[in-house]
């Protein structure tokens, strides 16, 4: 099947908790997703949402967005997550990392998993897909092979404003960048890295802006231990352990509608609100991008 890993794919992933680059759509195709994009910020950035866009863009954008939810159910990206987590898959959050040209706009090193609340699973799997070029220059990720079979390592907040994590977060521990390998993807390719492994970014120097779609895979089996409660699309096969509230791709995009539950923006908040339990965790500020009711 398309997308599907090889024998030895699935290997080097275990081995080196990534893989890239892995190609998914053709670079037009990848441009025509790349306009969609951009036709959303042309056609939403104002005051018409509770919002600013940028927040939907950067967390659970699949329960607003029908575009990052059609874009996770491509079919050979989740052969490939398939490959790695098995055949029930369900989709936690889809997100938009975009880095425009000449800012200094970073991801300091961290490990996913670190504030999700879904613990140090290993059937959890980021697929980063490029909408644009992602070279050094343009601020590609970092990855430090087979750092994910460490533990969760100690991090610290700098909620620095040139930091795109939600809290700024930091691994506390030394990294060293000679053991970096530079995740570079032309349009249409995709990385995979664990929740566990070891990666940042640098500041887009080029002429062009850096689009990324990061969809947050994980199995079934995986559960929120911090919060409350958690919510998941349901991507392919089924969810049998019914350890999340199953969320529907939205009906349409930031439909009038959806102000009223159980539609979309109002799914939104609620999602919001019950992951900041976990996200928020021992944050000394405020984590803007979790905050009820306030801008990000
Ligand atoms: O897009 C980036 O530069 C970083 C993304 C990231 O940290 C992630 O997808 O886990």
């Amino acid at each position: 099947m398309a997308g599907s890993l090889t024998v030895s794919a699935v290997e080097a992933y275990a081995r080196d908790g990534f893989l890239f680059p892995l190609d998914i759509f053709s670079g037009d195709q990848a441009w025509t997703l790349r306009t969609e994009v951009e036709s959303l910020e042309r056609d939403w950035s104002d005051d018409r949402l509770p919002r600013p866009l940028n927040q939907y863009f950067r967390v659970n954008g699949q329960v607003v967005i029908p575009l990052l939810a059609r874009i996770a159910t491509t079919p050979a990206i989740l052969n490939a997550v398939e490959s790695l987590i098995g055949p029930d898959i369900m989709l936690w959050s889809a997100e938009l990392f975009i880095k425009e040209p000449g800012t200094a706009k970073i991801v300091s090193w961290h490990q996913d998993l670190t504030y999700w609340g879904l613990g140090e699973t290993d059937d959890e799997v980021t697929a980063w897909l490029a909408l644009s070029e992602v070279s050094r220059a343009s601020g590609c990720m970092r990855f430090v092979a087979g750092s994910h079979h460490q533990r969760i390592v100690p991090h610290r907040d700098t909620f620095h404003a040139d930091n795109l994590l939600s809290r700024g977060q930091e691994i506390a521990v030394e990294v060293d960048e000679a053991d970096a390998r530079f995740v570079e993807l032309h349009p249409g390719q995709m990385s995979l890295h664990h929740g566990r492994m070891f990666h940042a970014s640098g500041p887009n120097v080029s002429s062009d802006r850096r689009i990324g779609v990061a969809l947050r895979y994980i199995a079934p089996g995986v559960w929120q231990q911090v919060a409350e409660r958690d919510y998941a699309m349901l991507m392919r096969g089924a969810d049998r352990e019914r350890n999340w509230i199953n969320v529907a791709p939205p009906a349409g995009l930031f439909d009038p509608a959806a102000l009223f539950d159980p539609a979309a923006l109002v799914l939104y908040e609620e999602i919001l609100s019950a992951q900041s339990a976990a996200l928020a965790q021992g944050a000394e500020g405020q984590v803007g991008l979790y905050q009820a009711g306030a801008p990000a």
